[in-house]
């Protein structure tokens, strides 16, 4: 029932920061008072979501925002982490929305009276669904106009937030949406995710020049994905096949922040190459205050004869209900070798956490596997900063159960259980053990 770190851990220290995260789409609802992103067209296409949901009710966070605050004040947590809607705070002609930020203003405020320190994520895969019909993220224009967005709402909000993040995975957004398709806005063609991911590899240094002067005082960053990459077996082949996917699904995102360049591997894709101009790479490669870091799960892998890597399924491993394998050593794993490739900032766990079978009863979830879950990975965060990585804070994915995309609600994250017919939320096992663990820190 209780998740436990040694005494002695610097995650122990009250300077450690422990909080949870949303995302706009995922809670928000209200999509009535803002204008249509890629999730909402993405939703409406028949077969794309598997219970067939959209966002457009959610949490309905946007209506019920002032009693989450006091939920997420009761977890007694040091901070809380949201996703601003990009269609909700600006016009199409461009201009602010004043209805739109305002809300942000609202919950900013209420957040900062509690003590509880927001952090920013500007891009949470909602795009306003005008700027795909002018091509997305395959638009290098896209990457100004999401400068000009942060330019705007960074100005609008002043100093009411504690740190931004320019972009949530842009993996997910880039490979699983224009490459794989299986995201909005569901296209697949390899040129198409490799050419968006750099599109918004170039919004997030765009981005983070005038964050860096509108906000010189917030922690200004990103927040990248990693599903570690490990050989099936020792044979050369398989360890090689593996190197080529930890370039392309990990690698791909975080070396050209640091090094300013893209993996070796880039020269394997020939036509597929995305179009860069001279000059981009020292624009994405901005000096970062910290690197947000989302883990969940591994992914093990074996060569193919064509030369090629395939991931294999771990069937006899266990699992969270998202079908994952729980591996809570690569989480230490990708934080030490990290540390040991990248000059890295300090490190925010910006997302981790599981999908679990929960079951509501008599007011109660008992969801004893996602309380194991956690103990684990924070073990795992801290065996890493035994090992010299700093890491200065964690949030727990997700504060409640939410629209988990292609899943639509059938897979609950939350460490709060919601039901969605009646928005009632009631605190999981889960989430008083995080908060009974985050109270019994030292001084
Ligand atoms: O729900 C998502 C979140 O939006 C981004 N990171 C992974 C989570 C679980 O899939």
């Amino acid at each position: 029932m209780k998740i436990m770190l040694p005494s002695q851990s610097p995650m122990m220290s009250k300077d450690f920061v422990f909080g949870v995260a949303t995302a706009s789409f995922q809670i928000e609802g209200g999509a009535d008072q803002r204008l249509p992103c890629i999730w909402d067209t993405f939703c409406a296409t028949p077969g794309k979501i598997r219970d067939g949901s959209d966002g457009k009710q959610a949490c309905e966070h946007y209506n019920l925002w002032q009693q989450d605050v006091e939920l997420i004040e009761s977890l007694g947590v040091d901070a809380y982490r949201l996703s601003i809607s990009w269609p909700r705070v600006i016009n199409q002609d461009g201009s602010l929305n004043e209805q739109g930020v305002n809300f942000y203003i609202q919950l900013l405020d209420a957040l900062n009276d509690k003590g509880i320190k927001p952090f920013v994520t500007l891009y949470h895969w909602d795009l306003p669904q005008h700027i795909e019909d002018k091509g997305g993220w395959l638009n290098r224009e896209t990457a100004y106009l999401f400068q000009d967005y942060a330019d705007k709402i960074s100005q609008a909000l002043g100093k009411r937030v504690h740190s931004y993040a320019t972009f949530n995975e842009p993996f997910c957004s880039a490979y699983l949406g224009y490459e794989v398709g299986i995201h909005a806005p569901g296209l697949a063609k390899v040129q198409y995710g490799r050419q968006a991911a750099h599109h918004i590899l170039l919004a997030h240094g765009l981005a983070m020049q005038v964050l860096q002067k509108n906000s010189p005082q917030s922690l200004n960053g990103i927040v990248l994905n990693f599903t570690p990459c490990y050989p099936a077996t020792d044979s050369q082949a398989d360890i090689d096949a593996t190197k080529l996917a930890d370039e392309y699904m990990n690698q791909w995102y975080i070396k050209p922040l640091f090094d300013g360049a893209y993996p070796d591997s880039f020269a394997l894709l020939g036509e597929d190459a995305p179009r860069i101009e001279t000059g981009d790479f020292d624009i994405i490669r901005q000096p970062l205050d910290y690197l947000g870091i989302n883990f969940y799960t591994r992914a093990v892998y074996t060569a193919t004869a064509q030369g090629s890597y395939q991931q294999i399924d771990m069937a006899d491993k266990p699992k969270t209900d998202i079908g994952w394998e729980i591996y809570p050593q690569a989480f230490t794993d990708l934080l030490t070798s990290l540390h040991a490739l990248y000059p890295l900032p300090p490190i925010y766990i910006t997302e981790n956490g599981a999908a679990m079978a929960d079951k509501l009863d008599a007011d109660i979830v008992n969801d004893q596997d996602r309380i194991d879950y956690y103990q684990a990975h924070l073990l795992a965060v801290n065996a890493a900063i035994e090992q010299g990585v700093t890491v200065a804070g964690y949030f727990a994915w997700s504060l409640m159960d939410n629209f988990e995309w292609a899943e639509g609600y059938l897979k609950r994250f939350g460490i709060v259980y919601v039901d969605y017919q009646t928005q009632q939320r009631t605190i999981k096992n889960s989430g008083l053990a995080y908060r009974d663990l985050i109270n019994s820190r030292n001084g």
